[in-house]
């Protein structure tokens, strides 16, 4: 026990978490209950809420909020598990009634934790299953990471990385991806705590499961920690008759046990009757006892059990390996449908929360009052008030601040002019460039941490981490080096290492960036994390990016190769998506450049953006085409907002090309021929759709308010004669620029493969596909026509 908590004179810490665990249940209870009845309901749907899941894991919760967790510590809930975590804050008194009262309503507490939308009391957001579990542990790699590095105290406490988990998230493939990944790294100080009620949203899970689980975790060097029997039954299996009790319980089906627990004690006698009702020794420990308590004793399991909870987490303190606990419990738990197999999103009726508040003692009128109802308020409040985990880290309370890195006005960067080079091999030079951290770039060389799903060379990252090495808690040795065997990559691993090799699993990726861009507010550090991908396996991984993104984690995303134009490489490879989704992805700016200039500016722009509180992460799709550099001076704000004019149209032109990426050399053919006709006709270099349609959207929201803008497209377009046509023209689906037409009314003939692609050379493809020069004019001839 912990004897520096103010306890009073025969009441100990476990009579106080008792007295929290029964506030909580009834808080959380309560905030689904009055968001589904007590609020007035306009469009008849239902508000929802789980209560059953939320039962499921307060002693759990509150073993761990009250007693076992440190202010360091980084905690993921179950998204189902939201109204427990707001009544924990409330409690702690860092969350309002009214965001409680509002759970679920506009602009109150959120359905599932949102770290953007609830604020700093959230260390990481969840929603989506098995996601939040796995971060945990990309989380804790970057823990590792930033100690390593030197760039916080080394006497500073550690934090363990708790995830609290519904048992249905073992279903979700990506946690097997992170236990393989988090192996290869090493991971400490990782809890995940799987509030095991067997039952999921549908159905009761089968039994043969709980094995499996436990040779995975031991496979993947965890500690299992099973917490099955609560200390009551431990109790009674120890006296005569305790054996066969305990092994009629152990083979109980998983549904049998739902049934039971929800038909209550008189049904347990029965079943044990029927089956073990010819043995003394059992009759004697259940004859004596009433349905209520055998109903009690039965259901005890450790996962409601808080002298278990508390014994087992303490003794797990003592070491950092990465542990599971498989705590069994009951879903729903003290609330009239517990156990029942239909309670995921069941609710108590009006009647039931009658009877519920009755028996917590919580008088009409007080529901919210903290102490309500509660023995000793005095005793509790005083425990709370001396709970570890409480003390705030910064005056933001759980989030930590860090200063921002200085980044350049411009990048060091090789000669391009003149040369001919693609945009990822331009990447990997800036990169490289960079990587050498002389003069001004010195302290950003240091804070970027780069990152792949085993594509580091083939996306050219491969100078970079020449320079810079490869990230390992322990240093291993580049056998190949050392053997002095001839290889472009000379990749010792050690501590110092800046980049972190990942397998090749796509979501790992992801939560691996969501974890390192969050680790200003996490670890008190910025980084500036760089991950590579080829662009069309973005989709492998986009659960776990938009998820990233919903954290507002800050991260620069590599998308590349791209589009048709791997054209030999063909089939799956082809994604004409990712444009698309780079305009429709919330917090995440999307560019395409063409040329190495754009890209030294949209790297040099991504380093900053990631940093500003209004900022976002940044994806650059780019491509192995291979394109003469032009000379030229641009204009970077253009860059930035989107789009530049290469040749800007005369005044009143009737006609423009608009061009994206890797096609510019099409573009650029097809418009040669179109000027001879039309000379005053304008082509227009977009490098980015996503901020483009992102200003007009912000323009026309400032017009609505009174105010006077203008969009950078609404800018760049207006030389042109009103009803202009367009043609635009990227390697991607063309819904990505369709929408340019309604800018100023104008014909849009969008050119872009709309079809799954196929292996070839770029010319049949783009020929295939529409997007070579003549297709460009064919689509000119057109839009000028007007058929
Ligand atoms: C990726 C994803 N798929 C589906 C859902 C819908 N969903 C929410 S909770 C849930 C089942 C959760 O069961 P479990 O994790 O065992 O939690 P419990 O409520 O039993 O504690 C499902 C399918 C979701 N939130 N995320
Ligand atoms: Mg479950």
């Amino acid at each position: 026990m912990n004897d520096m908590r103010p306890i009073e004179p025969g009441w100990d810490t476990l009579d106080a978490l008792a007295a929290v665990e029964r506030k909580l249940l009834w808080l959380a209870s309560w905030m689904i209950h009055n968001a589904n009845h007590l609020r007035p309901n306009r469009d008849g749907l239902k508000v929802g809420g789980h209560q059953a899941s939320c039962a499921s894991v307060t002693a759990i919760m509150t073993a761990l909020y009250f007693e076992i967790l440190r202010p360091q510590d980084r905690v993921a809930v179950k998204p189902h598990a939201g109204p427990v975590l707001h009544a924990i804050n409330y409690l702690l008194g860092r969350q309002s009634v009214e965001q409680m009262a509002g759970l679920r309503r506009f602009g109150g507490a959120q359905a599932y934790p949102s770290r953007v939308k609830d604020g700093a009391e959230i260390d990481f957001s969840t929603g989506s299953v098995g996601l939040g579990v796995a971060l945990t542990s990309f989380a804790s790699l970057m823990q590792d990471y930033v100690r390593a590095h030197g760039f916080v105290d080394p006497a500073a406490p550690r934090a363990r990385h708790v995830a609290i988990a519904g048992d249905a998230e073992l279903d979700e493939g990506n946690i097997y991806e992170a236990l393989l990944e988090g192996w290869k790294h090493d991971v400490r100080d990782v809890w995940w705590v799987v509030d095991y009620n067997r039952q999921s949203l549908d159905s009761v899970m089968p039994d043969r499961l709980f094995g499996r689980f436990e040779g995975l975790f031991r496979d993947m060097g965890w500690k299992v920690v099973s917490l099955k029997y609560g200390k009551q039954l431990q109790a009674a299996f120890r006296l005569p008759g305790g054996a066969s009790l305990r092994g009629w319980v152990d083979e109980c089906p998983n549904s049998t046990y739902s049934a039971l627990t929800f038909q209550g004690g008189a049904a347990w006698r029965q079943a044990i009757l029927a089956d073990m009702g010819k043995s003394r020794a059992v009759r004697a420990i259940i004859d004596p006892m009433s349905d209520e308590a055998l109903g009690a004793l039965m259901t005890n399991l450790a996962g409601h059990d808080l002298p278990a909870l508390t014994e087992a987490f303490r003794a797990a303190t003592l070491s950092d390996q990465p542990t599971v606990f498989l705590a069994y419990t009951i879903k729903g738990m003290g609330l009239p449908f517990a156990g029942h197999k239909d309670n995921h999103a069941g609710m108590m009726t009006v009647e039931q929360m009658d009877a519920f508040r009755t028996q917590m003692k919580v008088r009409p009128g007080h529901e919210w009052d903290r102490f309500e109802g509660l023995d000793n308020p005095k005793g509790v409040e005083g425990f709370i008030n001396s709970v570890p985990y409480a003390v705030k880290l910064t005056q933001h309370g759980r989030r930590l601040e860090a200063a921002t890195i200085p980044v350049p006005e411009k990048l060091p960067q090789p000669r391009v002019t003149g040369r001919r080079m693609s945009t990822q091999a331009g990447f990997g030079e800036i990169l490289s460039e960079i990587g050498r951290a002389q003069g001004e770039t010195a302290e950003l060389s240091k804070r970027i941490v780069t990152m792949s799903p085993d594509v580091a060379v083939s996306t050219n990252l491969g100078p970079w981490i020449n320079r810079r090495g490869v990230f390992d808690r322990h240093t291993r040795d580049d056998v190949f080096r050392d053997g002095k065997l001839a290889s472009a990559q000379r990749w010792g691993m050690n501590p110092e290492g800046q980049h972190i090799e990942l397998g090749i699993a796509e979501q790992n990726l992801f939560l691996l960036l969501g974890a390192a861009g969050l680790s200003h507010d996490l670890n008190g550090v910025r980084l500036l994390p760089v991950g590579t991908v080829y662009d069309p396996f973005v989709n492998r991984g986009h659960d776990a990016l938009f998820y990233a993104c919903y954290q507002d984690a800050r991260f620069l995303l590599v998308g590349t190769p791209s589009g048709i134009t791997l054209a030999p490489e063909g089939g799956q490879h082809q994604a004409t998506n990712t444009p698309a989704l780079g305009i429709v992805q919330d917090r995440l700016a999307s560019f395409e450049p063409a040329y190495c200039d754009e890209l030294a500016i949209l790297m040099t722009h991504a380093f900053d953006w990631m940093q500003r509180p209004e900022g976002s992460a940044v994806w650059l799709r780019l491509s192995t085409q291979v394109l003469k550099q032009p000379e030229r001076t641009l204009n970077a704000a253009d860059v930035i907002a989107g789009a530049h004019w290469v040749r800007p149209p005369a005044p009143g032109a009737g006609i423009a090309i608009a061009y994206q990426g890797a096609v510019a050399g099409e573009a650029e053919a097809a418009f040669a021929l179109l000027a001879e006709d039309v000379p005053g006709a304008g082509l227009l270099a977009i490098t980015s759709p996503d901020r483009l349609y992102a200003g007009w959207r912000a323009a026309q929201r400032q017009r609505r308010a009174g105010e006077k803008a203008q969009s950078h497209i609404e800018k760049m377009l207006a030389p042109l004669a009103p009803g202009a046509a367009l043609v635009s023209v990227l390697d991607g689906h063309p819904a990505a620029h369709a929408w340019l037409g309604g800018v100023r009314g104008s014909r849009i003939m969008a050119l872009g493969p709309d079809r799954f692609g196929q292996s070839g050379d770029i010319t049949d493809l783009y020929r295939e596909y529409e997007i070579d020069a003549a297709a460009i004019l064919d689509a000119c001839a057109e839009a000028l026509l007007g058929t």
